[in-house]
């Protein structure tokens, strides 16, 4: 396909915007999301939070599994008039600013140019499981889906910028894709790195697990950044821009930031004054069966199964509970994928008695990080970063 045509695809979803009351649009408590009953074109239905922009999370069922299929990997856009159409053989990717040889770089070069690299990694936006924090934050209400993980293909954003030759003032990177803001006054969706977090893992790529990236998840390209969470994996990326300072932005300054302190913490009543972006994942892992009233047979055998991370440390064990965190026993884990990827667990037990049955799951990285429990979660007023023990009440029958 040479062009995708947003319209052409999106004429149900767009049939959605007109009809659906704003009520809808805000969550239900975590315990009884759904999905709606609409897709979007390339996805299935998803936990639906807003269709202009499209704002949309994978169904926790979906972790049990290390590689989360493309038509299920979560969505976020903030500016409602997201491209409705790109131009493959007219799209280019413009580098400038601090720079000895401006480029304008097209697909065909991209593939063709520089050196193909293929990685897996998690992609998690700061605000997942945000609808955890007490008191409530701001911001989407997410469950537990706004993350995925997927074998990426594309080239090093280093090799592009040594190819556009760095001049001796070149500090920060800017980067933006093609969305734009409706209202004038409102900013682009604008991210800055410093010259420094640019690993060698850092690439723009154009496939995602084996094909064309999904036009909600950024296509044609996209950055990928493995190890931070997703604010700064610019989707549709079009624009690299590479400057001697620190320009102030709004999705820098004021967007996924949390508080500069040493438990990055905070109270509504006493707010940080000096934040700090989000940046580097912390542990996490999540139950994606059972899910949460789930009714089950006494003496049944379930193999509760789930997923791990961190930020690339990689994960030593994870643990599970079956009486709601008074013993725990360690789980089965998967095949390591990379030390970026969702790490597989799975855990066999047989319920005793019939009743509620409370399950958790807590990550160790092989640094000793370990997960708090809920409970022991500390606040910040963005809700960012929430990485609390999992925990699922099923009802044995
Ligand atoms: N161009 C553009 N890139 C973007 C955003 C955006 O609004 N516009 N949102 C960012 C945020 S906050 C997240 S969580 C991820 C979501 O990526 P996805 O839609 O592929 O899941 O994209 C990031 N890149
Ligand atoms: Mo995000």
């Amino acid at each position: 396909m040479q062009r995708r045509d947003f319209f052409k695809l999106s004429l149900a979803a767009s049939a959605v915007a007109l009809t659906t009351p704003a009520s809808a649009l805000t969550r239900e408590p975590i315990d009884s999301q759904s999905v709606s009953k609409v897709a979007f074109p390339e996805k299935r239905p998803l936990i639906t939070y807003s269709d202009r922009p499209p704002i949309l999370e994978t169904p926790i069922e979906v972790f049990t599994k290390a590689i989360t299929p493309n038509d299920e990997f979560f969505v976020r856009w903030h500016m409602p008039r997201i491209p409705t159409h790109v131009s493959i053989d007219t799209y280019r990717i413009k580098v400038s600013g601090e720079v000895e040889n401006p480029l304008y770089i097209s697909l065909k070069e991209l593939k063709s140019d520089y050196e193909q690299v293929e990685l897996t990694a998690v992609m998690q936006c700061g605000g997942n499981s945000r609808s955890a924090f007490v008191p409530t934050t701001s911001g989407i209400q997410w469950g537990n889906g706004a993350m995925g993980c997927a074998s990426w293909k594309g080239v090093r954003l280093k090799d592009v910028l040594k190819k556009a030759g760095l001049t001796k003032d070149a500090n920060w990177i800017g980067l933006n894709g093609d969305d734009k803001a409706s209202f004038h006054k409102t900013e682009n969706f604008m991210r800055e790195l410093e010259l420094h977090e640019i690993k060698d893992d850092v690439i723009i790529a154009y496939e995602m697990n084996g094909e064309d990236l999904p036009y909600l998840n950024g296509y044609p390209v996209r950055l990928v950044l493995p190890g931070s969470f997703s604010d700064s994996w610019v989707k549709m990326l079009s624009n690299i821009t590479v400057m001697k300072e620190y320009k102030e932005l709004y999705y820098m300054d004021t967007a996924y930031r949390v508080p500069d302190n040493e438990c990055e913490c905070e109270t509504p009543d006493n707010l940080s004054k000096k934040t700090k972006p989000i940046t580097t994942m912390n542990i996490k892992s999540v139950i994606g069966y059972p899910t949460s009233n789930t009714r089950i047979d006494a003496n049944s055998n379930v193999i509760l199964k789930g997923v791990a991370f961190d930020s690339g440390h990689g994960i030593k064990e994870v643990l599970i509970s079956v009486d709601a965190g008074k013993s725990w026993s360690p789980a089965e884990l998967g095949k390591e994928l990379s030390l970026h990827a969702f790490r597989e667990f799975k855990f066999a037990f047989r319920p005793k008695s019939k009743g509620n049955m409370t399950l958790m799951a807590k990550a160790i990285n092989t640094l000793g990080e370990e997960q708090p429990f809920a409970k022991d979660i500390q606040w910040n007023h963005g809700g960012y970063k929430y990485n609390g023990i999992d925990s699922v009440t099923i009802t044995v029958v």
